[in-house]
């Protein structure tokens, strides 16, 4: 069965350029409930672990330097097919093929630069969420 929540950030381009509340706008339209969400900022060491699938990539650099670059808005959602719907939801990684309505057609600047992550497995979602949220800080 799929679990009811994913976890998010609002990256640090989106939140430098005062995107915050138009994007939780978009997720709480969307029809996700906010379970717990803070302003932080990832540390080199958090960034590479975060995204360490993408370790060999050729953009692994620029990622965790853009990552870690300014804060960012942490975020666990719940809602029926959570990790599926909130992907649908943000849209294609590179937004130039993001489809019309989604969060990263609005709100991202480019592939790397893409405004918003959302969990890709119900697994990542649970790891994730409990990376950044204590038991007590879940709604
Ligand atoms: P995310 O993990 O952040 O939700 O994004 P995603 O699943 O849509 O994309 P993924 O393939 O997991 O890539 C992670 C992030 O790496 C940056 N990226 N840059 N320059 C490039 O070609 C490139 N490709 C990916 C993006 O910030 C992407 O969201
Ligand atoms: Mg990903």
């Amino acid at each position: 069965m799929a679990s009811n929540r994913t976890f998010t950030m609002i990256k640090p381009d989106a939140v430098e350029k005062g995107h915050i509340g138009g994007i939780l706008n978009m997720i709480t339209e969307g029809g996700f409930r906010i379970v717990a969400m803070k302003l932080t900022q990832l540390t080199v060491a958090d960034a590479q672990k975060f995204y360490a699938v993408h370790a060999e990539r050729p953009f692994f650099g620029e990622l965790v330097e853009f990552m870690t670059r300014g804060p960012i808005v942490a975020a666990i959602l719940e809602k029926d097919n959570a990790v599926e719907d909130f992907r649908a939801l943000i849209g294609a990684t590179n937004p130039a093929e993001a489809a019309e309505g989604t969060i990263r057609k609005k709100y991202a600047t480019s592939i790397g630069e893409n405004a918003v992550h959302g969990s890709d497995s119900d697994e990542n979602a649970a790891i994730e969420g409990a990376f950044h949220f204590a038991g007590r800080e879940m709604f």
